[in-house]
């Protein structure tokens, strides 16, 4: 096993020797600067420790890594339209720099692009990932359906939320953790451990994007702090308010969330500070460690040394310590 740093590394030299923009330039340009806009590189890192864990040579696995980077990217393109958020890693979005257009035909080709990778495996392994990213990829969109959905209802509950999340963001660290499984042909057994405790960190990965979307710091979050309030998202904030806020709380959230003001600054105080003294804020942070528990919970239950289970971890553990 190599450290987090090392995967990283080698992840990202990978992704600069196979991108480069070409023609027609207005649908590469965009794919070559989202990728090379950083980033956390969570997922395909997670492909290539899973892959040495399961006991394989992380090199096997850089194409899947490059699959689901790829993929990852192409459903930010998607999202910062529907967001209309102006700010991605720091620098402007897509659809901000070019234009809607750009942002949907870029995003569509790097989803072909990413099944594309997967062609470079031998047909037993290809038809697995293949299977798994196509099954993943709708998920993604169904999730993002119920996202966009969420917006025009006023009845959304905890339960329909924890759905929406694992759907559009938990499944795909689940699926690049699973990919190194198959990739270094881990027990199916294994496979779907690896998986599940995806499935719980992607969700506690999740509830801390909401989180840090209100609470981030605006110098190092990198997209605009607000930005769910700004769109009036029903994020787990929102819904831990209407489920323990007081009558008053409720009332002041609910008034807040049919206003879009030209200036947003007050709204996202009064709403912060609502999130704070309901005990929203508290109920999420304390969701988040619970659903990291549950996560190193299924980690014991893997077939790996104890060592391989202490990497994992201890990138669980620097995952939730992330302020970006
Ligand atoms: C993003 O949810 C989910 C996908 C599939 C991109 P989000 O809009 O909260 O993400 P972000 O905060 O990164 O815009
Ligand atoms: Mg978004
Ligand atoms: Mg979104
Ligand atoms: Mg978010």
């Amino acid at each position: 096993m190599h450290s987090i740093d090392f995967y990283r590394t080698a992840f990202i030299s990978y992704l600069e020797e196979n991108t480069q923009a070409r023609e027609p330039r207005n649908l590469y340009e965009p794919i070559a600067y989202i990728l090379g806009l950083g980033g956390k590189r969570l997922r395909p890192v997670l492909t290539l420790m899973a892959t040495e864990i399961f006991d394989a040579n992380h090199k096997q696995a850089l194409n899947a890594a490059l699959a689901i980077e790829v993929f990852h990217n192409f459903s930010l393109i998607h999202d910062d339209i529907m967001d209309a958020a102006p700010l991605r890693r720091g620098k402007t979005t897509v659809h901000e720099k070019w234009d809607v257009n750009t942002g949907i035909l870029s995003g569509d080709a790097m989803l072909i692009t990413a099944y594309q990778l997967f062609e470079n495996y031998e047909p037993k392994k290809f038809r697995n990932l293949a299977q798994l990213f196509s099954t993943t990829a709708l998920q993604v969109c169904e999730g993002q359906q119920y996202d966009i959905d969420f917006e025009n209802r006023d009845d959304v509950i905890l339960p329909e939320y924890l759905k929406m999340i694992e759907y559009k963001t938990a499944v795909l660290v689940a699926a690049a953790l699973k990919m190194g499984g198959i990739i270094a042909g881990a027990s199916i057994q294994d496979q779907n451990k690896i998986y599940d405790f995806g499935l719980h960190l992607g969700i506690a990965f999740q509830l801390q994007d909401d989180y840090l979307d209100a609470f981030g710091d605006p110098k190092t979050f990198g997209k605009q702090v607000g930005g769910d309030i700004i769109e009036n998202k029903k994020t787990v904030l929102y819904l831990n308010v209407l489920k323990k806020g007081t009558t008053i709380q409720r009332k002041e959230l609910l008034d807040m969330y049919s206003i879009r003001p030209k200036d947003p600054s007050a709204k996202i105080e009064t709403i912060k500070g609502i999130f704070l003294e309901s005990g929203a804020a508290q109920n999420t942070l304390t969701a988040i460690a619970e659903y990291t528990e549950k996560a190193f919970d299924v980690l014991e239950e893997l077939h790996i040394a104890n060592d391989k289970k202490e990497v994992l971890r201890s990138f669980g553990a620097q995952l939730m310590r992330r302020e970006v």
